[in-house]
């Protein structure tokens, strides 16, 4: 089989996937350990993402029914988005009552991650502003950036993996593209401080998704990735490489070039689909892409890196994919 082995999920995926319209969810909620056993009913799958605090269980039981299931936990996501508390902000809170919680709480993933040898997954979906004049852009900076730097430092062994959004649930986001988070990054300046780069989420802002990884990867900044697919206005969470087939395979390209060696992991919201069934048809669309780089003429694509001869490109790609010459 073609692709890589560390394949996860994020467990929400096997939840009631709520919409804003369809609050109570799509389907029922399902209890932790059915959610964790129905991940690990995926060929293929090898890893799971936890949310954080996990809710109805405790640590210790989270752990043993993941390894019981023969999974891994490779990521923990603390909840800065789904509480109203933090409506005006966590990380880059004004107040420091709010910022302070925000800290501890990714403090107290932290202390899980470094049990089961997770990474810590900060997405900061409150930081940002919705109305010009709303915020004091350098006071929601700078404390935004000194929070970061506290939770890295905090335990220097557990990776902190920046997750970036370009919009919503704040109509901006600090952390809003590949340039701004390695730029926060850059400012707190710790080793174990890294992006996590949501495909969706670099689409909605536009970026090449190749270039926006190979950035990161250079700086050795590169954690994590979350994988689905949307149309580029809204995070839609689809299936893998439904949409954007070829940018896809141009990500992995550069992936393999640059020696990415963190997990590959299902960030999706399957409202109207079988959880399960659109994970699998991810697992199947990521190998199948492998398999075309596989196939691909590699000397013919150096040429035209030398040449930037666009219509040569377009045929290395559609003969990878099994087309004419
Ligand atoms: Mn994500």
């Amino acid at each position: 089989l073609s692709g890589p082995a560390k394949i996860s999920a994020g467990i929400w995926i096997f939840g009631k996937v709520s919409d804003r319209f369809c609050t109570a969810g799509y389907r029922e909620d399902l209890p932790f350990k059915e959610r964790v056993r129905r991940a690990a009913s995926i060929p293929g799958l090898k890893g799971i993402e936890l949310q954080f605090p996990l809710g109805e269980i405790t640590p210790e039981e989270a752990i043993s029914v993941v390894t019981r299931h023969g999974l891994e936990i490779v990521a923990v996501g603390p909840d800065l988005a789904g509480q109203p508390k933090w409506m005006f902000g966590a990380l880059a809170s004004p107040d420091p009552k709010i910022r302070r919680e925000a800290v501890e709480l990714c403090k107290d993933a932290m202390d899980f991650a470094h049990k089961v040898n997770a990474l810590v997954n900060i997405w900061p979906g409150q930081d940002g502003y919705d109305y010009p004049f709303q915020v004091d852009y350098v006071r929601a900076w700078d404390t935004f950036v000194e929070s970061l730097k506290e939770i890295a430092e905090y335990k220097p062994d557990v990776k902190v993996s920046l997750e970036y959004k370009m919009t919503e649930p704040r109509i901006r986001l600090f952390a809003g593209t590949v340039g701004k988070s390695l730029l926060a990054v850059e400012e707190a300046g710790a080793d174990n401080l890294g992006i996590t780069i949501d495909i969706g989420h670099s689409l909605l802002a536009y970026e090449g998704l190749a270039e926006a990884a190979v950035l990161a990867a250079k700086r050795n900044k590169l954690f994590h990735l979350h994988m689905n697919d949307c149309f580029r206005r809204s995070d839609d969470d689809l299936i893998v490489g439904a949409v954007h087939l070829v940018e896809y395979l141009e990500l992995f390209y550069w992936l393999n070039k640059t020696g990415y060696e963190g997990w590959f992991s299902f960030d999706q919201f399957p409202y109207r689909e079988d959880p399960v069934h659109a994970v699998s048809e991810s697992v199947k669309n990521l190998r199948f892409m492998f398999s075309v780089l596989e196939r691909l003429d590699e000397e013919s694509l150096q040429e035209v890196f030398k040449t930037g001869d666009a219509t040569k490109a377009v045929a290395v790609i559609r003969k990878a994919l099994g087309g004419e010459s």
